[in-house]
């Protein structure tokens, strides 16, 4: 027999949670009183998460979207993601930082830089003033952007993602191959749109905010070159065929979500990074 979650529950839930309770004595009180834990759980989960985006909201916020998300429940080692078994290899909760292990195989990484090589030019950002794109000193690297679905290759790697990510192929954008040398980096920013910024409305039209970011790595540099995460002194190593994952449910530096590329020291970097919509982009 299933179990309502009533208007109720919720608040009894939020009202032991800000009253000091710890999840786990919340749980065990649920439970004895007849509560499936499986129910309990869900319950606790979505109502203490609505209720902090209540409070987020209410002190100015824009309010948390659904984002991509791979199944970690009871911590697997690999993630099967449809035709390629992937390994977990770390994941954070705040900022949500997920690092996979053999996400691409040695000759995608191969045959996706030399798809990439002949497009290659100095990389844009988007300039948010205008909803253009300009050349930014913050971020020295070469790149191209593949088509959604261009090649036999991209649609395998994007229907992976897809799998592994639980989020819709068309809510992705192309990916993007970009190449670094000594001395380039992409320097800390955020993947999100600025809502604050006047180009931003045209973006949004476009499949709405970025939710997620996949970062494949293609190559191994020398030294240098790892995605940093400063709010957090997390630092991703380049290790050809991992990726880091990481999404953001607000368009808001609360998510931790800063991010750069550090400088390749020695050496070169080639990664290709995807960049993942709310909604579907076109
Ligand atoms: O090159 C990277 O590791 C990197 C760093 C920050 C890539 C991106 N951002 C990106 O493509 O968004
Ligand atoms: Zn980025």
């Amino acid at each position: 027999m299933s179990q309502q979650i009533t208007t109720e529950l919720r608040q009894w839930i939020v009202t032991q949670a800000t009253a000091g309770h710890s999840a786990e004595s919340v749980l065990q009180s649920m439970k004895s009183s007849g509560w499936d834990e499986d129910v309990a759980i869900e319950a606790m989960e979505s109502s203490l998460r609505e209720h902090l985006n209540q409070q987020a909201v209410a002190q100015g916020l824009p309010p948390a979207v659904p984002v991509p998300e791979p199944e970690l429940t009871d911590s697997p080692l690999y993630l099967d993601a449809g035709d390629r078994r992937v390994a977990v290899l770390s994941a954070m909760a705040m900022p949500r930082v997920v690092v996979f292990g053999g996400l691409l195989s040695d000759e995608e990484c191969d045959a996706l830089i030399e798809a990439a090589k002949p497009r290659m030019s100095r990389s844009l950002t988007v300039a948010t003033k205008t909803g253009g794109e300009e050349i930014n000193d913050d971020r020295t690297s070469q790149g191209m952007f593949f088509q959604r679905g261009e090649t036999e290759l991209v649609r395998r790697i994007e229907a992976r993602i897809a799998k592994l990510l639980r989020w819709p192929v068309h809510n992705g954008e192309g990916i993007q191959v970009l190449q670094y040398v000594p001395g380039t980096e992409y320097k800390p920013h955020f993947d999100y749109f600025d809502p604050d910024e006047p180009g931003t409305p045209s973006i949004l039209k476009r499949g709405g905010q970025r939710v997620g970011t996949v970062v494949m790595y293609l190559n191994e540099p020398e030294k240098g070159g790892g995605t940093t995460f400063p709010n957090v002194f997390l630092e991703v190593a380049p290790k050809r065929g991992n990726a880091v994952f990481f999404s953001y449910e607000r368009p808001h530096p609360s998510t931790k979500t800063l991010h750069g590329g550090a400088p390749v020291i020695a050496g070169e970097k080639w990664i290709a990074t995807k960049w993942l919509r709310e909604g579907e982009f076109r």
